[in-house]
């Protein structure tokens, strides 16, 4: 028997919906594995490779790679006769990284580096990190005033797919507050998403692929 293509995912995560949309842009089935509720598919995923993190994705080989950004760069060089995801100019570039930027500060002082929260060095370092994510997200926000639906004309590719799910997961994260620490703490950093995303990102909420996240 052929081994399926897995991918290990938190189903509400950024980094694992915007895997999981790569995967589907690429039009490649997978077996997900949701690893928060089932914290022996986290243990799995972290004996395929080093880096602690999800998404994880495993090819039918049984070659595991960490980290959204680089499986999707990889599915696009693996799989070049599907759609792409990246393409020439650097406007797209510049959009996943802002969103990097912005989620990777706000996940980390949020969740990783919250217990530090009573140290005298907090505020300084959380006012240095919460500026960074402030600046990328108004960033981001400018660029999607000017933008059409798609960050290029050619239409859906990575950049919207980061972009929509950053903007889908701080929209969200209020509501998931009162019963989830993380999303609790992240949201009392104090950040605001700009009114521009929410507008931009409606373009997209019936997407097929983006509903089929939550199927
Ligand atoms: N740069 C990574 C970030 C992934 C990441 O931070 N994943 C979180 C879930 S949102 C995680 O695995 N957290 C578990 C942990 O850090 O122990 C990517 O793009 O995949």
């Amino acid at each position: 028997m052929v081994a399926k293509r897995r991918l290990y995912h938190f189903s509400t995560s950024p980094f694992g919906r915007r895997a999981r949309l790569a995967l589907a842009h690429k039009k490649l089935e997978v077996e997900l594995r949701e690893a928060r509720q089932n914290p022996a598919f986290f243990e799995e995923a972290r004996k395929l490779t080093v880096a602690r993190t999800v998404p994880v994705l495993v090819e039918p080989d049984g070659s595991a790679l960490a980290d959204s950004t680089a499986i999707a760069h990889y599915l696009d060089k693996a799989y070049a006769d599907a759609p792409p995801l990246w393409r020439a100019g650097l406007a797209g570039f510049e959009v996943a990284v802002l969103v990097d930027i912005a989620l990777n500060a706000l996940v980390d002082l949020g969740t990783r580096y919250y217990p530090l929260m009573d140290s005298a060095k907090w505020e300084g370092v959380k006012s240095e990190m919460l500026g960074r994510a402030q600046a990328a997200l108004d960033g981001l926000g400018e660029r999607a005033k000017g933008m059409g639906a798609t960050v290029y004309t050619a239409g859906w590719s990575a950049p919207d797919i980061w972009l929509f799910t950053m903007t889908a997961w701080l929209e969200g994260l209020p509501a998931r507050a009162p019963s989830a620490p993380f999303p609790a703490q992240i949201v009392s950093l104090g950040w605001r998403l700009p009114e521009a995303l929410s507008r931009w990102a409606d373009a997209h909420r019936r997407r097929a692929d983006v509903l089929a996240l939550d199927a």
